[in-house]
């Protein structure tokens, strides 16, 4: 089972081209899982329907946890045999940094399998909410750790430390750029990936 990372809107003019909200196999439900959740208010999840070969799936129980298989954020509550997906609402997820659903469905003789999903990070960014902790850019560094310089001695290498890791939804890629006091561009933004938070250059003339 996964969890869609947007908040989606129906089109009504166009069903046609809805955005299905099912997913049948392994991989479908793989290809529509979200990384990152971007409201802190509500969650749509999507599950494959349990099969059972003897007996039917007579209801669904649903709930999410702010730990795999959990309940703390919202504890088990039935919904339809005939569901597929689920719309939380009415959530506060401003202190939580990930979430997994987890999907419980019973057959005719009361047995019951379970179904957790891979969890999703929270993006306080994306939901306009400050950091957990204040997202900080450092110059003359080459660890974060360290304190933000005003004076370097090299006239040759310029560094910088950042660290934005006060968003619980993982950085994919930066870019950093460098300008000079008086507006010059030294270097563009410039890509250097997700795994970088200090960067050297050589900086000729
Ligand atoms: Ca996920
Ligand atoms: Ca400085």
């Amino acid at each position: 089972m996964v969890e869609l990372s947007g908040v989606h809107k129906l089109n009504h003019s166009n069903p046609e081209r809805q955005l299905s909200w099912e997913c049948s196999n392994t991989d479908d439900c793989l290809g529509l899982d979200g990384e990152c959740l971007e409201s802190i208010t509500q969650i749509q999840i999507l599950w494959e329907s349990f099969k059972d070969e003897d007996t039917q799936i007579i209801k669904y129980e649903v709930a999410l946890g702010s730990t795999p298989g959990g309940t703390q954020i919202k504890p088990f509550y039935e919904v339809d045999r005939y569901q597929t997906s689920e719309l939380v609402t009415n959530l506060d997820l401003s202190d939580v940094r990930r979430v997994y659903a987890t999907v419980r469905g019973y057959n005719e003789a009361g047995l019951s399998s379970t179904a957790v999903s891979n969890g999703i990070f929270v993006s306080r960014f994306s939901a306009g909410l400050l950091p957990l902790r204040p997202f900080t850019i450092k110059d003359g560094v080459t660890s974060n750790d360290l304190h933000d310089l005003d004076f370097q001695a090299s006239l040759t290498d310029l560094s910088a430390s950042w660290d934005f890791s006060g968003d619980p939804c993982p950085i994919r890629k930066y870019e950093w750029a460098i300008y000079r006091i008086d507006g010059v561009e030294s270097q563009p933004l410039t890509d250097v990936g997700g795994n970088y938070i200090t960067q050297t250059i050589r900086v000729l003339g």
